[in-house]
């Protein structure tokens, strides 16, 4: 929509020289395009791009080679400049921009040298054969594993359950009304509660823990809010055309429920829903079918309408003394003090017992993310947003994600596997707009003029 449209003036390039920082690599991002494939893309690699510096009626092309490589995009230098960067232009290494070696031969594209440089090499054919031996270029499948990777199964019309941001212990029904970069737009099927002349929505990735197949709440015991009146005014109801089928949804890990488990009243530390720059002392309110488990965090709310639905296999959901044996500052309930907060003593104080360690999910394969890497992350209290974002700390497979520009009230733990983290790159790929660091691009439409589509933070705006 056009109200949605990129506030123009972000470059990725120029940021990244302005904070002198590095983006986090493609194959950090397992469920991003090409993930798999980076391992091909390489400083020196050689491309053929149009030259912008012919002064010909008609396109030309020269190859260029790769001198930096940040996410999707790389800063190019048309062979010829050698040592001279006074050229060197920011490109998507994914737009259909870029061709490998070989290509202005096959599709009688003429390769033309750039006007700065054509005086000082007297010889083209034989300067390009010398710097070219070695060299690699794209692969010749490239685009087309591009195209495949972007594949998905999820169909607008499909209608799926997903967690009420307003009210997060239960599920809504909801349609996809739209697809993005394996970002699902999703609209409640039950619009009585939207204003006059809106739509209540919502967005998540496709693999987001929060979206569900139809009929998921009910098979695993989860609060459903009983879907509309079929007989209530059209306009307040949104029709789906089918349900998701089971399959396309990625099952969380399994888990033996028998023997020692999870049991209602364990206490443990958990990632606020509400607040996901915050780590605090919770509890296990109820237990579910299929591994799925209540937590709420301890003294916010006894109605249990935030308690939140996390997968025992979540990485969400950890064992006491997490925080202190990884120096995080652990959220303590509001009637404890955090500077004297023991887990053995409040465990006392409140007959409880700590949930297990073992019950937890321990698998870690490592990663590659390191602090002051740049990457774009979805703000997940407004996840229509993605943002310019830098890693923060890495703690185990957490990534405390920093919001460019914001204040760290912002900053929001994500798992180093979360489908709302994508490389530098990724918006413009998909054709999904960035949201830049405020102040840094004058007027941003997007995050000015909307209301909250999504959680109610618990502290925040
Ligand atoms: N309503 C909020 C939007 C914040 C978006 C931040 N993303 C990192 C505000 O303007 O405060």
């Amino acid at each position: 929509p056009a109200q949605d449209a990129p506030p123009a003036g972000f470059e990725w390039g120029a940021y990244l020289e302005k904070e002198t920082a590095l983006a986090a690599a493609v194959s950090c991002f397992r469920h991003a395009p090409l993930c798999a494939q980076w391992d091909d893309i390489s400083l020196g690699m050689r491309v053929e791009v149009l030259n912008t510096n012919a002064v010909l009626p008609s396109k030309v092309y020269w190859i260029a080679s790769v001198v930096q490589i940040a996410g999707y995009k790389a800063l190019l230098r048309y062979e010829g400049f050698e040592e001279d960067s006074s050229h060197d232009f920011w490109c998507s290494l994914v737009s259909a921009e870029l061709n490998p070696i070989g290509w202005c031969a096959m599709t009688s594209k003429l390769l033309v040298p750039p006007q700065d440089v054509k005086q000082i090499i007297p010889d083209w054919k034989e300067y390009l054969m010398k710097t070219l031996v070695g060299a690699n270029t794209l692969p010749v499948d490239f685009y087309l594993k591009l195209a495949e990777s972007m594949r998905t199964s999820f169909r607008v019309g499909m209608r799926v359950e997903v967690v009420d941001p307003k009210h997060v212990s239960r599920t809504l029904v909801a349609i996809i009304h739209s697809i993005k970069g394996g970002r699902l737009r999703l609209v409640y099927e039950d619009q009585s509660d939207a204003p006059e002349n809106t739509i209540d929505d919502f967005w998540c990735h496709m693999a987001s823990p929060l979206l569900h197949q139809v009929g998921w709440s009910n098979q695993v015991g989860h609060a459903i809010k009983t879907p509309v009146n079929p007989t209530g005014p059209a306009s307040k109801t949104w029709r789906g055309n089918y349900d998701s089928s089971f399959v396309l949804f990625k099952k969380p890990r399994f888990v033996y429920m028998e023997g020692c488990y999870f049991e209602e009243g364990m206490k443990l530390e958990a990632i606020d829903p509400l607040n996901l720059g915050s780590i605090c002392v919770a509890t296990i309110q109820k237990v579910l079918f299929d591994g799925y488990l209540m937590v709420g965090i301890d003294g916010v709310s006894s109605n249990g309408y935030d308690w939140f639905c996390y997968h025992a296999s979540s990485h969400a959901i950890l064992p006491v003394d997490f925080c202190k044996k990884n120096n995080i500052p652990l959220t303590v309930p509001p009637d404890s003090d955090s500077q004297t907060f023991i887990w053995e003593e409040y465990l006392k104080d409140n007959n409880a017992k700590a949930a297990p360690a073992r019950l937890f999910n321990a698998e870690f394969p490592g990663h590659d993310f390191s602090p002051n890497m740049k990457l774009e992350a979805v703000d997940l209290m407004e996840p229509r947003l993605v943002c310019v974002a830098t890693v923060k700390r890495c703690v185990g497979r957490l990534l405390l994600i920093h919001f460019d520009g914001w204040e760290d009230e912002f900053d929001q733990w994500f798992d180093h596997q979360s489908p709302d983290i994508y490389p530098v790159g990724w918006c413009d790929l998909m054709d999904y707009p960035l949201q830049p660091p405020p102040g840094l691009v004058l007027f941003d439409p997007a995050t000015q003029n909307k209301k909250n589509k999504g959680f109610t933070h618990r502290k925040r705006r």
